[in-house]
Order: C-alpha cells, then sequence, then structure tokens
C-alpha cells in the first residue's frame, strides 16, 4: 500500500517535520526560493523557514543536490511565488565548499558549501580545437583525488582526431584507475555510453571554455529540463550569482535519470588551499613508489635517491603527468 503523504498546507507558518513530508531533490536556488524536484518528475519553489530541521550541523542549510522533505503548499496559483516549504534537510554524504579554510562567516556557518551529494567529477576536454591541456586535466583529477570524489574523464571532439591522439590519451587515464570515455558532441558518437554512466548519479561537470560542454548539455538533456523556462532563468541566474544548478538527464526508455551539475564557479575551481605536501598524495601513480624514495618526506622534486622519479626515468611514470605534478607543485603552498 502507497504510504500517506502529508496533505498540503493552508498556512505556512509554524510548520514542523512530519514523517509523512513529501521527498525531493534541491536543484536549484534561486534568491530565497529553492527548486526541489520530485521522483516523480514535479517540480516544487519551495522556501525553508526557521523551523526548517537539518542533519548538517554549522553548515549552509539548504543547497543544490540536496535531499530535502518538504510540504506543498495548498493553493497552487500563479500569484503565489512559492509553492512548499522545505521542512527537513537529510545529511549530506559528500559536499563542495568553496571555502577550504572555512572561516566563521556572518551566517555563522563553518563551511559555505556549494553543492552537495556529488558522486563523480565529470572532465570535459577536447583532443584539439582546442587542444587537449593535460596540466588542467591532472589539475581537476587533483581536486577529484582530494575530495575522493571519482572521476570520468571525457574526450569530447573525437571527430576532429585526425591524428588518432585519443587512444594513447584513454589508455593512459584508464591504467592510472579513471574512467574515460571518446564522445563527439556534433556527430553524438559516444553520448548514449555518456547519458549511461551520469544516470542514478550527481556529477559535476568541469572543463575549460569551448571544449563543447553546452553542445554537450544539449545533447544530453534535450528537454528533459525539469521546467524549460525556470531552468533557462535559473541559468542565467547562475551566472550572476554562481548559485549550482543541476540538470536532469533521463533516459527515455527506462525513465531512469541522473543530475548534472554545470555551474560557472564550480567550472573554475582550483587546488587552492592544497598544500605542496598534500600535493603529492593525489598523483595516484606515485603511490606504489613513494615508499622507496630514500626520504618519507620526499616531495619527488630534488631529493636524491627519488623513486617516483627514477620510476619517470624508466617509462614506468608518464612524463607528462611528471611535469603536471611539477607545474601544481610550484603553484601550491608551502606549509
Ligand atoms: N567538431 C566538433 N565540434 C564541436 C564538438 N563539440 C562542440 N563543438 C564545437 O566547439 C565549439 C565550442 O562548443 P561549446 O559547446 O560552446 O563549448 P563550451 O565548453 O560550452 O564553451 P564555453 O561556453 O566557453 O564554456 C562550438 O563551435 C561547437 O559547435 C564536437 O564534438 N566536434
Ligand atoms: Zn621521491
Amino acid at each position: 500500500m502507497a504510504k500517506k503523504l502529508s496533505p498540503p498546507l493552508r498556512r505556512k507558518n509554524f510548520v514542523t517535520f512530519d514523517e509523512n513530508d513529501w521527498h525531493g531533490v534541491i536543484y536549484g536556488v534561486q534568491g530565497p526560493y529553492y527548486l526541489v524536484h520530485t521522483p516523480q518528475g514535479e517540480t516544487y519553489t519551495c522556501k525553508t523557514l526557521r523551523t526548517t530541521l537539518s542533519e548538517n550541523p554549522n553548515s549552509t542549510l539548504a543547497v543544490v543536490g540536496d535531499r530535502v522533505r518538504f510540504r506543498p503548499l495548498e493553493e497552487r496559483n500563479d500569484v503565489a511565488l512559492h509553492n512548499g516549504i522545505i521542512t527537513f534537510v537529510e545529511k549530506r554524504r559528500s559536499v563542495l565548499s568553496r571555502n577550504r579554510e572555512r572561516r566563521r562567516n556572518r551566517s555563522g556557518e563553518t563551511e559555505h558549501v556549494i553543492a552537495s551529494n556529488i558522486d563523480q567529477l565529470v572532465i570535459v576536454t577536447s583532443i584539439t580545437d582546442p587542444p587537449f591541456r593535460p596540466k588542467l586535466v591532472d589539475r581537476y583529477l587533483a581536486f577529484a583525488e582530494f575530495e575522493r570524489l571519482a572521476a570520468l574523464l571525457v574526450l569530447n571532439k573525437v571527430d576532429l582526431d585526425a591524428e588518432h591522439l585519443a587512444p594513447s590519451l584513454l589508455k593512459l587515464y584508464n591504467e592510472l584507475g579513471y574512467d574515460t570515455l571518446a564522445i563527439s558532441a556534433k556527430t553524438g558518437e559516444g553520448i548514449e555510453q555518456l547519458r549511461s554512466k551520469l544516470i542514478g548519479k550527481t556529477s559535476v561537470l568541469s572543463g575549460h571554455s569551448g571544449v563543447g560542454k553546452t553542445t554537450l548539455i544539449n545533447q544530453l538533456t534535450g528537454s528533459s529540463l525539469p521546467t524549460g523556462e525556470l531552468s533557462e532563468k535559473t541559468r542565467k541566474g547562475a551566472h550572476t550569482t554562481s548559485n549550482a544548478i543541476m540538470l536532469v538527464v533521463s533516459e527515455p526508455h527506462s525513465g531512469e535519470y541522473g543530475y548534472v551539475i554545470d555551474t560557472p564557479g564550480i567550472r573554475e575551481f582550483s587546488l587552492e588551499g592544497i598544500a605542496q605536501e598534500e600535493l603529492r598524495h593525489l598523483f595516484v601513480e606515485f603511490r606504489k613508489y613513494a615508499p622507496n624514495c630514500t626520504f618519507s618526506s620526499c616531495t619527488h622534486t630534488t631529493e636524491p635517491d627519488c623513486a617516483v622519479r627514477a620510476a619517470v626515468e624508466h617509462g614506468d611514470i608518464s612524463p607528462m603527468r611528471y611535469e603536471s605534478y611539477l607545474t601544481l607543485f610550484a603553484e601550491a603552498k608551502k606549509i
């Protein structure tokens, strides 16, 4: 028997969480309003109240990606700016936060969360036009390691790969343990495989300008945005406020779906806050060799008898990856 849901509310004051409140996921933030997507594919524009409960103490109350419980308001007319109240925010599995120093701010948060419950980082690159940028890719991968996020490397524009660069790049990153996929957002090659890797998950999209993210998102979402007009508005809003916005990517036959977060602020995240000392642990292929370095504190840059550098010289570690490491190491802060 279907579980009974809370009846819609007449008045929005003094609402407290009820275990029959409805389930939803926040997919966008517009000023004081949260856009909530339900498992049935409906959307509600909700507000939080002082009485809203949270399982995430000292953190941003509600962010994109949050699993929430809410109560719809009885009247759904065009005059009301919102039609639901969030009564409860569930515990976050993971967070992407902007300020790593976690300084206290005026609202008393100890961290400012941009998005939550993320399963994977999708790094979109192009094989050519613009050229593949290994240092940027390795920066994103180090970030994924730091945040303990799974990473998926997408090589776009395979239709332009006259020099057949894709196979060796895919092999390199695959052997490091990262999931990879070659696609063409233009011809549609690999798009369905990518779609299946997004279903049932929340993914954050990253990649520099011109690699084809917008073309790709258009291919993947088609008309599956929760509500076209509203989402278009929030997308524009996101550019000025850096609020995250999630898009729904669905599988038309099965009705299964996943969420993709595409936000300028997240696209440009950096390794700011990651110290040199931490960076050496974020290049996965170093882990096998590092215990054989003479110094346990070896940074694999200038120390004598460095097993990582020896592995680079023997061709066991990619020189391209090692170059990326040196660049990121030079940028990272000493502690
Ligand atoms: N040949 C080819 N061109 C592509 C492909 N994907 C995208 N493009 C083209 O690449 C250019 C940039 O694509 P966009 O989708 O705007 O790239 P973007 O990553 O969203 O760029 P920003 O909006 O600047 O972040 C456009 O001219 C696209 O038509 C592809 O798979 N093959
Ligand atoms: Zn070393």
